[in-house]
């Protein structure tokens, strides 16, 4: 695999509920069994900086956020997350699992907020030129499964109030980024249940021969 560094950049991508933070998990643990040196991180966050600006995304009050501010909100955070921790990990060969990444923007701030797709690309370019994630495992669960799991877990936060019709404008341009892109975007089917998901989990990096 062609790449210009040296760690795996590894990125898990879907709506709410899809099992991000569970799989991520299991996943670190199979390349960690293969002999690599594993950070798990997670977007919007990995940083204090980041998990600043989290907090004010995510919590749900009357505080006012336009489309705009939230994509530029994401993509400070993600500078930060990326001088930080991100290049830094990758450059000691590190394999790196980030929960949600620039995808999310496309499929949130584009698909759900309507932003333009050039509009988030240039943000992509100036803050991460030259970096593209290695494989990016796409769990995908109707959205009616990933709000019913999401939401059994926590109140529903600023983004997990939305309605239906936006999570399955974000669900579509997933679906679409990995028909465009079927090499990087791996669709990993989250409908069935935990032990299923993780067989084809193994399955699918063994095929990747990424280990
Ligand atoms: N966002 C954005 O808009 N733009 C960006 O650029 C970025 C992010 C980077 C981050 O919040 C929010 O930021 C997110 C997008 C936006 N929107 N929201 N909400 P977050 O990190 O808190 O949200 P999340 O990533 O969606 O987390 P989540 O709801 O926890 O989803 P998850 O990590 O995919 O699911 P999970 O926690 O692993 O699983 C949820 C529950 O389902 C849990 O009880 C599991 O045990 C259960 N589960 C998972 N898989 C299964 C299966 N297969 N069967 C049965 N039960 C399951």
């Amino acid at each position: 695999m062609s790449k210009g560094h040296q760690g795996l950049f590894i990125t898990l991508e879907g709506i709410e509920g899809a099992g991000k933070s569970t799989h991520a998990a299991y996943v670190a643990d199979l390349f960690q069994q293969h002999g690599h040196e594993v950070l798990v991180t997670r977007e919007p966050g990995g940083t204090a900086f980041g998990e600043q600006i989290r907090t004010i995304l995510l919590q749900h009050n009357t505080l006012k956020i336009n489309a705009l501010s939230e994509l530029l909100l994401m993509f400070a955070a993600r500078a930060q997350h990326l001088s930080e921790v991100i290049h830094p990990a990758l450059a000691q060969g590190k394999t790196v699992i980030c929960d949600r990444f620039t995808d999310s923007s496309y499929a949130y701030q584009g698909g759900g907020r309507n932003i333009p797709t050039a509009q988030i690309h240039i943000l992509a370019s100036l803050v991460h030129p030259h970096l593209n994630p290695d494989v990016t495992l796409l769990f995908d669960v109707t959205v009616e499964t990933g709000l019913a799991r999401a939401n059994v877990v926590t109140e529903a936060d600023r983004f997990e109030s939305e309605t239906l019709e936006f999570f399955t404008a974000v669900r579509d341009v997933y679906l679409k980024m990995a028909a465009a892109e079927p090499d990087r975007i791996k669709i990993v089917n989250a409908e069935q249940d935990l032990d299923s998901v993780q067989a084809d989990l193994r399955q699918l990096l063994e095929h990747l021969d990424l280990w």
